[in-house]
């Protein structure tokens, strides 16, 4: 076997067949390089008269992860991808893509234009796109309907969907599976028998109309009107009516438009922020701990999720609960949410009854001597964590991590109570806590930094998004969200009614606007809040009384079936007792009655958003602006397709965001005014999201 190297295309010989092996650490990114040997190597290749066949793969347990997203922010460079796939689609002898590990985007485009397509139980394909923004670019619109129908491209191209090797073979994307140890060779003896299938010379199968018209439905109410995915609609459904060479001119030309795009920009800037997250600087680095064994601490809504979750990652987990009788309780949530995750075919019986088996429940503590983390997930009380973590002193070993799931209470306060207070973080999950992505990891004034990279290597082992916060109240997301909602009311009880403030943030992409967003939460917690911080308050800071007027007269939101709407009538409404609440607390303020445009309340709320994130910035409570974002995003609804408060406020332009905070400054009294961070940025016109493109 003769081997001739390249830097990230290598190209060894088997008889007369030849691998191409694209070895690009860590996922074979179609990198200018990569194109550039590709174009150089498969010409080669196709004219050599001694190679009867190629086989084309790729190192590091990969195949390609697609174009490389670091490079998207930059002008294209030549070789463009459509030129690699087009020497494939030349290729007059058999080529055939062998995929271990992921064929994702410009990856999977590749393989589609080879003439056969063989995969293992670890691929994982699919072109996904549509979340960074864009279309598939390089035949992927066009290639895929041609496979599979235009339905199933819709679905897949649409929903972004990454599917295991066994789901690919199943809908024909892959031809076979073959063990991962025997693939290659399996491959290159299958190489000289296979003959030419170019998918491009292929008519698109036909489909009932109203398969299509379905997957068109439910593809564009899940888009909520992101732009790429209603683009790659119009231009996967033109592989039914165009020819392959037109349909491949509306795509290219749709790639390029939207690569450009700011929705674009901002999903790039998401997927490098949420990888780089978690990670700590040199200087505080440290080896995680080894962990197996999870403990929780009480078994209601979030210990529940959490134990699921915890489970969902092959973890064991032991769930401590006070009695037999609450052991009961805490069994049949779990099996409650095992059951939503069959109902909608998240998991089968069999796999939930598998994980099910990991979840042992207790009111024994003794079980917590074998555990190697601790969380606890009892109520959010200072006296009743202050005695868990006195009890946990007598069980758990010294190499135990013991975390307390808190959204606001003083971390350092509990971990005075541990004999170690070296092993005690807080984790803050975010509810449903099996599905949401967001963990604030809280770093104590005497956390041990193996402690917290053990706590980091924990959340990404159970699939979540730690983001490194210090202790300060509300840390990062709940800080920032009460400096929103604040302002919110400010607006509100100058003369902007509730319904328009939730519409305007809504219209922005927000889930739901602030008020909504209070009824679903209860607006006691606020209130109680409130209560909490009253004798430390500053007498400057502006204090609107409408809310607590709301809840004395117990609207306490959705859960008392009135707060800021009534839930009474088929969709929530603004009652007349909300309105004489609002006018009366109006009044008793002396209301200046503005009106404000959609716009004028979304740069307002955004401004006061980015504001307080610069604030955290510069207390450290935060780390990085893209940790910011991460948790608005992740945690508080912030529309993904905007980037985060921080990404959105740069986009806004930091100097207005300066003119609108002092605007705000001088509504909301003290603790409005404008950070000296977003000072500073704006004199060096600097800003907060620099560095990750
Ligand atoms: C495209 O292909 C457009 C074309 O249609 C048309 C062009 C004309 N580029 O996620 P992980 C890095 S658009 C550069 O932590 P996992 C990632 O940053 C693209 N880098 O691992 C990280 O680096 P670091 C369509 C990439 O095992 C490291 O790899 N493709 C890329 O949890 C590990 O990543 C996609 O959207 C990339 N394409 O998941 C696929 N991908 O450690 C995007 C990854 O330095 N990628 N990296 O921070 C993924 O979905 C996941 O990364 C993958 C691995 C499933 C591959």
């Amino acid at each position: 076997m003769q081997t001739i190297s390249q830097p990230v295309v290598r190209v060894s010989r088997h008889g007369k067949i030849a691998v191409v092996t694209i070895d690009n650490p860590p996922v074979n990114a179609l990198s200018d390089t990569v194109r550039a040997s590709l174009v150089q190597v498969l010409p080669e290749l196709a004219e050599d008269p001694t190679v009867a066949a190629v086989v084309l793969t790729g190192q590091n347990g990969q195949f390609v992860a697609g174009a490389d997203i670091r490079e998207m922010s930059r002008p294209p460079a030549q070789p463009f991808l459509p030129e690699v796939v087009a020497a494939i689609d030349a290729m007059k002898k058999p080529i055939l893509a062998a995929i271990d590990g992921a064929a994702l985007g410009g990856g999977l485009e590749l393989a589609l234009a080879c003439d056969l397509r063989v995969g293992t139980e670890r691929s994982r394909v699919g072109l996904p796109e549509t979340k960074l923004g864009v279309i598939p670019g390089a035949g992927g619109t066009q290639r895929l309907p041609r496979l599979t129908g235009v339905a199933t491209a819709l679905e897949l191209i649409g929903s972004a969907k990454i599917i295991s090797g066994k789901e690919a073979l199943h809908l024909g994307i892959l031809d076979a599976l073959m063990p991962e140890d025997r693939m290659l060779t399996d491959v290159i003896a299958l190489a000289e028998n296979t003959s030419k299938r170019r998918l491009s010379e292929h008519d698109v199968p036909c489909a009932s109309k109203t398969d299509v018209q379905d997957a068109e439905k439910s593809t564009l109410k899940r888009a909520k009107g992101a732009t790429a995915v209603l683009e790659a609609v119009r231009v996967v459904k033109a592989a039914e009516t165009e020819p392959f060479a037109q349909g491949l001119f509306l795509e290219r030309e749709a790639f390029l438009r939207l690569r450009e795009s700011d929705e674009a920009k901002a999903l790039r800037y998401l997927f490098l922020a949420e990888r780089a997250t978690g990670r700590l600087p040199a200087s505080e680095k440290a080896q995680p701990r080894h962990f197996s064994r999870i403990g929780i601490i009480g078994g209601g809504t979030m210990g529940a999720g959490i134990a699921v979750t915890t489970a969902d990652a092959a973890l064991n987990v032991v769930i401590i609960e006070r009695d037999a009788a609450a052991v009961a309780a805490c069994q049949k949530r779990i099996a409650s949410l095992y059951a939503k995750q069959i109902e909608t075919k998240r998991i089968t019986e069999e796999e939930a009854e598998r994980r099910f088996k990991k979840i042992q429940i207790s009111h024994e503590w003794d079980v917590l001597k074998n555990v190697d983390f601790v969380i606890e997930a009892a109520f959010e009380s200072m006296e009743v964590k202050e005695d868990i973590f006195r009890s946990l002193n007598k069980v758990v070993q010294a190499h135990t991590v013991v975390a307390t799931n808190t959204s606001y209470l003083d971390l350092d306060a509990i971990a005075g109570c541990a004999e170690r207070p070296e092993n005690v973080l807080g984790l803050h999950f975010f509810s449903p806590a099996h599905i949401m992505r967001l963990v604030e990891v809280i770093r104590g004034a005497k956390t041990a930094p193996d402690a917290l990279a053990t706590a980091i290597a924990l959340g990404r082992k159970i699939q979540k998004l730690p983001v490194v916060a210090a202790v300060g109240e509300g840390f990062i997301g709940n800080r920032i969200f009460s400096h929103y909602r604040k302002h919110a009311e400010y607006l509100m009880e100058d003369g902007v009614s509730p319904q328009d403030i939730d519409q305007a943030m809504q219209s922005y992409g927000f889930a739901m606007g602030p008020f909504a967003v209070a009824d679903l939460s209860g607006l006691d917690i606020a209130w109680a809040m409130r209560k909490r911080q009253s004798a430390t308050r500053n007498p400057n800071e502006r204090y609107v009384k409408i809310p607590d007027m709301f809840c004395e007269a117990g609207r306490l939101g959705r859960k008392t079936g009135k707060g800021w709407y009534s839930y009474v009538a088929a969709s929530p409404e603004l009652d007349d007792e909300a309105c004489a609440l609002i006018e009366a607390g109006r009044k008793q303020a002396g209301s200046r009655h503005v009106k404000l445009s959609a716009e004028a309340i979304q740069r307002r709320l955004l401004a006061v958003l980015a504001n307080e994130g610069a604030k955290v910035l510069e207390s450290g409570v935060a780390s990085s602006a893209s940790d910011i974002d991460i948790v608005f995003v992740n945690g508080y609804g912030f529309p993904r397709i905007q980037g985060g408060p921080m990404f959105a406020a740069d986009k806004m332009g930091l100097p207005n965001v300066l003119r609108e905070v002092e605007a705000a400054a001088t509504v909301g009294g003290a603790g409005s005014e404008p950070s000296a961070l977003l000072i500073q940025l704006v004199q060096s016109g600097g800003s907060f999201t620099a560095g990750i493109t």
